[in-house]
């Protein structure tokens, strides 16, 4: 029997991953403080070098204010009052430049270049194509992207989704950029489809501190506002970067030390952002003189939180033993908490070298934190994000912070509080809406009520399940509104996989990424209009909303003329679908509405509890807060109390010779957008194939810095390798390692989720590190 030769051209998938190539590392010492002149330097260098100067000082000056647009780079909310005339830090500039760029990628781009092709090039190479101007499709074994018209578009969509078996087969992806009239649409429209499959991205973000907050406190949102910082005596950061992720926070942090407040990091790495600030808006700041904004800086071991707060509560016990009535709030525990007595008992039955050796930190700098805690008036705010969200134990971890802050009644009075920092810019907001694969009854009973319909009550997936639906059982059609679901997922390969049993994949897009080259056997791409852009409907300029971190609804109104006369809103976009989708099965008159924007708010305002006179209120400069239970001190839990839960102390281990490694961002992305290869504050410059360890254990290894690791992860007796990547040695405890995402998704197991939340683990990575097989 002969066998059958080779075809001449084997056809090549496109890349999952980007190339493993260097571009040419530098490496400097790390900052000791952030912003001051190079932000602004950076800011317009990125703004004017994507948009000109023209169009980048248009933008800018709309940016944050209260007749502007919402800066799409994270949820950190704007003052209520006083706005600076430059409300922005340099990474929302970034995010600005981004997407006013004058750069296009038009149908001559994606006739040079094929799928195959562009999957070789970089995510920073794709991201500097510029944007999107007209909608295209990738015929099934097509190997170019070929212009194609809206309407077709649309036709395409229905057809696909009305011939899969059922609804479930649809997975409906939002990313937190989508606007709150988008997101309000989108879900009406896939509920009557007939699936609750919401996946959104923050599954992969803050479900955990949802998840945490919603048992303990009855509301899975934070429970401050901004101008309770002033008023702070002590601000936990933990788990969080906010000098490159939420760098406005800075000055609001800078300010509450200049009131007294004393900050305190939690954070493996030596983070320069959190050391001090220089305010790029203050001449002290612009000479590069800097506030030290730490007091006490907590190396925690990667996932070693849990283990720091039980230390805290177990400190503050002591305290409380030795000065009876002075340190706990017990009126507060008597009146508005339930279980803290066996909670109590738990902390006391946990040693302390079980708390030394889980959090890596010592009990003197836990007692002193705790007594720094238990002093003044016990104004405690605690700020987190991915670095307690995203790890096995994230939800126990993040019920341990609000244990501490019940002990000391530190919730629902001024300057006291819970304060999860929100990433995308309207995650909160599209949850509010109902973007969620389980959103409760009385959501739904309203939904149906108001759009005469019955929504489906079995809840649908969530990001890790719909990659394993799709992974598992192909031919489902996946949409995704905004975002780049193959690269902010866990398990690239994996994921790759899932996507291409899709018979479509269509993603909702300003900008070009690796979620449109790793597709279905057909794929869309849908190219809307950017927030900072002018969003006319039959010949009236509209404006969205947004929800920030601290639950103010606010308005956004784009300024700029849009990068082609092609694109539509997300709204609109999301009206077509639904309209050519459900055709007769649906009474809603989609387009009418997506051509004003004030009759979706409307429906809002018929549907979710706290958005009465909803079109009259967002027009009010600033937009008004949603209730919010926990601050007003009434808990929608089923004890109608906070609630204390004993969770068993817990912590991924690694054995001898591992690493746990975490997965983070550069001081040049946002999420998975790469504007540029350095990490400023970090002192990397060129590179983001990078893995920080600790000197030693680099020593330990026989590596040298700046050689090249391959990294194996390992999880339940399978393997995943991640190739050529430069070893850094950087300030942080041993056995801790870090690496950028996205580079290193293909290291995380999609089975390995947090408890509860299912969120990916993307902070506790377990891994070998060895010397490049290629070297
Ligand atoms: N410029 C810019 N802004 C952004 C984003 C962006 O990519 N770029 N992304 C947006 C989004 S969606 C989000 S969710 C936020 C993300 O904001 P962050 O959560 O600040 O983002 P990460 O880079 O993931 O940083 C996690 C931090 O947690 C620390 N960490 C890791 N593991 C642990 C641990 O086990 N314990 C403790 N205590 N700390 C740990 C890391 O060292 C790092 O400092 O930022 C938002 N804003
Ligand atoms: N390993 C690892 N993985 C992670 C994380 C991590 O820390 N480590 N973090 C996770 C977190 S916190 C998050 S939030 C997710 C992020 O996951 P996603 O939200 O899915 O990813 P983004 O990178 O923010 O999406 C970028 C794309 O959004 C599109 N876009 C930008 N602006 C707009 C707009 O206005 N409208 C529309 N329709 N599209 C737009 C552009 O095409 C751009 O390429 O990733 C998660 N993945
Ligand atoms: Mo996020």
């Amino acid at each position: 029997m002969s066998s059958r030769p080779a075809p001449p051209h084997e056809p090549v998938l496109p890349a999952a991953q980007p190339p493993e190539e260097h571009t040419g590392i530098h490496v400097g010492s790390p900052s000791h403080a952030a912003a001051g002149l190079p932000a602004v330097l950076s800011s317009l260098n990125h703004v004017f070098g994507q948009a000109g100067v023209v169009r980048g000082t248009e933008a800018l000056l709309k940016l944050n204010q209260k007749n502007g647009f919402d800066c799409p780079s994270c949820a950190w909310p704007d003052p209520d009052d006083h706005r600076a005339p430059a409300e922005f830090c340099e990474n929302g500039a970034k995010a600005i430049a981004a997407e006013a760029t004058t750069r296009k990628a038009t149908r001559d781009f994606f006739a040079r270049y094929s799928i195959t092709e562009l999957a070789a090039e970089s995510d920073y190479w794709l991201e500097q194509q510029g944007r999107l101007v007209e909608p295209m499709l990738l015929e099934a074994g097509g190997t170019h992207y070929k212009p194609v018209s809206w309407d077709q578009a649309f036709q395409i969509i229905s057809t696909e989704l009305n011939q899969l078996p059922s609804p479930d087969d649809g997975v409906f992806y939002t990313s937190g950029r989508a606007s709150n009239e988008a997101a309000f649409l989108y879900q009406l429209f896939v509920r009557q489809f007939g699936t609750n499959n919401l996946p959104d991205c923050s599954n992969m973000c803050h479900e955990s501190s949802g998840c945490a907050l919603k048992a303990t406190v009855g509301v899975g949102k934070g429970t401050v506002r901004l101008d309770d910082f002033a008023q702070a005596d002590t601000i936990l950061v933990v788990g969080q970067n906010p000098g490159t992720n939420h760098p406005r926070m800075l000055s609001t942090l800078q300010a509450a030390v200049r009131k007294g407040a004393k900050v305190i990091a939690v954070n493996p790495l030596i983070e320069p952002g959190l050391l001090g600030f220089k305010h790029p808006q203050e001449v002290s700041g612009m000479m590069g003189l800097s506030t030290k904004l730490t007091t006490q800086y907590l190396q925690v071991k990667v996932n070693g939180d849990m283990a720091l707060f039980r230390g805290i509560a177990k400190a503050l016990l002591a305290l409380e033993e030795a000065s009876p009535g002075k340190v706990l709030d017990d009126t507060f525990l008597r009146q508005h908490t339930t279980g803290f007595a066996e909670y109590a008992t738990l902390v006391r039955q946990t040693s302390w070298s079980e708390i030394v050796d889980g959090s890596g930190i010592a009990q003197e700098e836990i007692e002193k934190l705790a007594r720094q805690l238990a002093g003044g008036q016990k104004r405690v705010i605690s700020c987190w994000a991915m670095g307690l969200t995203q790890h096995r134990n994230a939800v126990a971890t993040i019920q341990e912070v609000t244990h501490v802050h019940l002990m000391l009644g530190a919730l629902g009075r001024p300057g006291a509080g819970l304060c999860p920092v929100r990433g995308h810019s309207n995650v909160q907001g599209d949850r509010t809406m109902g973007i969620f694969e389980k959103m409760p009854d009385a959501f739904l009973d309203k939904l149906g009520q108001v759009f005469s319909f019955n929504p489906p009550r079995h809840h649908g997936y969530d990001v890790v399940m719909a990659i394993k639906a799709m992974h598992e059982s192909p031919g489902k059609v996946f949409i995704g509104l905004g975002g780049n679901f193959l690269s902010a997922t866990p398990d690239t390969e994996f994921t790759a996989t899932a996507l291409r049993n899709c018979h479509l994949t269509a993603q909702v897009s300003t900008k070009l990424n690796r979620s449109h080259l790793i597709t279905g056997k057909r794929a869309l791409i849908l190219p809307c209009l950017g927030r900072s852009e002018m969003d006319y409907q039959s010949g009236m300029p509209q404006f969205v909303t947004v929800e920030d971190s601290m639950s103010v609804v606010h308005m956004s109104q784009g300024n700029l003329r849009p990068a082609s006369d092609k694109l539509l809103s997300e709204t609109m976009i999301v009206a077509r679908i639904a309209e050519a989708t459900l055709a007769k099965q649906t009474s809603v008159p989609w387009t009418q509405l997506a051509s004003n924007y004030d009759l979706i708010r409307e429906k809002i305002e018929a549907v979710i509890p706290g958005f009465e006179n909803f079109n009259e209120r967002v027009r009010r400069p600033g937009g008004f807060y949603l209730p919010n239970g926990a601050r007003e001190l009434t808990f929608d839990t089923p004890a109608r109390k906070a609630t204390f839960i004993a969770n068993a102390l817990q912590s991924v281990q690694p054995e001898p010779g591992q690493f746990l490694l975490q997965t983070l961002r550069s001081h040049d992305q946002f999420n998975t957008t790469v504007y540029g290869l350095h990490d400023r504050y970090r002192g990397i410059s060129n590179e983001r194939r990078i893995i920080f360890l600790n000197p030693e254990d680099l020593r330990g290894l026989g590596i040298l810095p700046l050689r090249p690791v391959d990294i194996t992860s390992h999880w339940q007796g399978q393997t995943r390798l991640a190739r050529n990547f430069l070893a850094i040695p950087y300030d942080m405890p041993r056995g801790s390692a870090a690496a950028y995402f996205p580079e290193a998704n293909v290291l995380v197991p999609v089975d390995s989720t947090a408890e509860q939340s299912n969120t990916p683990t993307s902070k506790s990575v377990i891994i070998t590190v060895a010397p490049a097989a290629s070297a």
